[in-house]
């Protein structure tokens, strides 16, 4: 809710007014370039309602916006979020790419290397799967964080890895750079606040295959809420009625969220699409979009992956992706670092 104050009315009353509202719990945030003093108040709705009706406000605007301390609204500029040695958010395009699961220490080695030479900017891997089925694949583990530190270190590629309880959270400290909260956890909320209340880490939050942009919104303000600002949004493909493809890449996303929100956001065309012949093609349509970023999913042999092998890239359609993609973004531009 956003309040603006009457005019001519004493600082002192004013003033006096704002320590009101914080005593209240509320978070003050002043609007400037009015001519009169307003501010926005972040907390929950029951309370700051209070204040509406107060003397001293001339005009009460409620905002449709839930979401306060994500919005754009508050804070115009993009964050930067670090990885390694560059930022998502801002001019740059950044690619993260790597297997669905790590496998062994031979492929994360080699998947490592490839995308290294093909000028990613850090190495995915799942050594925590959330599988649909309890009879596939369900990851290493906390020996699969230590295969992606093995095949990462070498190459200095800060490592994207999926927390799935809050229990990991330590070991994922020692060994990863970013954390990410998977498709379906996207509203565990006790899940959201673990990874909110620790500042080492960034959180890339996968969109829930059956959210809405604001539900997606409302979740990384749990994670902002508990005190950690570096989060990056990832478009992941919704369900629809389609069945041609695994899920539908929704790009609307990453161009309303550009207006709503200061995060960086992401696109995952490799569960977006669940093709691999899809991946180059959407890949160009996020960048084009505005999206900050692209999480893909390479293997060294695709036929042979343990899990989601038929969306996965392998090393030369990955290396041929990110050749096109270079002159692209200088079109539209960003740079890819
Ligand atoms: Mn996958």
């Amino acid at each position: 809710m956003y309040l603006i104050l009457k005019p001519g009315l004493d600082p002192d009353l004013q003033n006096r007014f704002v320590e009101e509202l914080k005593a209240a719990r509320l978070e003050v945030v002043p609007l400037p370039g009015l001519n009169r003093r307003a501010f926005a108040l972040v907390g929950s709705p029951e309370i700051t309602e209070r204040f509406a009706t107060h003397p001293y406000v001339e005009e009460c605007i409620r905002d449709a916006a839930p979401y306060k301390r994500v919005a754009r609204a508050l804070h115009p500029h993009d964050t930067l979020v670090p990885l390694g040695d560059v930022s998502i958010g801002g001019d740059s395009f950044i690619v993260i790419a790597g297997p669905c699961a790590v496998e062994t220490p031979e492929q994360m080695q080699s998947v490592a290397a490839a995308v290294r030479a093909a000028g990613a900017h850090g190495l995915r891997g799942g050594a925590f799967k959330p599988r649909t089925s309890p009879y596939s694949f369900q990851g290493h583990g906390r020996s699969g964080l230590q295969l992606l530190r093995e095949a990462a270190s070498p190459h200095r590629l800060p490592i994207v890895t999926e927390i799935m309880d809050a229990e990991d959270l330590p070991a994922m400290m020692e060994s990863v750079q970013v954390l990410q909260v998977g498709t379906r956890n996207m509203q565990n909320f006790s899940l959201l606040k673990a990874v909110g209340s620790q500042k080492k880490l960034p959180v890339i939050l996968k969109r829930g295959l059956a959210a809405t942009l604001e539900e997606l919104l409302l979740a990384a303000e749990y994670i902002v809420d508990a005190g950690n600002e570096a989060v990056i949004l990832c478009e992941r493909g919704i369900r629809t009625f389609e069945t041609a493809t695994r899920n539908t890449l929704d790009l609307n996303a990453v161009a309303w969220l550009k207006t709503k929100t200061h995060l960086p956001v992401l696109v995952d065309p490799s569960h977006g699409t669940g093709l691999s012949e899809l991946v180059p093609p959407l890949s160009k349509a996020a960048l084009a979009a505005g999206a900050d970023g692209l999480l893909i999913e390479v293997h060294p042999d695709p036929t042979r992956a343990w899990s989601d092998g038929r969306q996965s890239l392998d090393p030369q359609s990955f290396t041929r992706l990110m050749r096109e993609l270079r002159p692209l973004a200088q079109l539209f531009g960003r740079t890819l670092p």
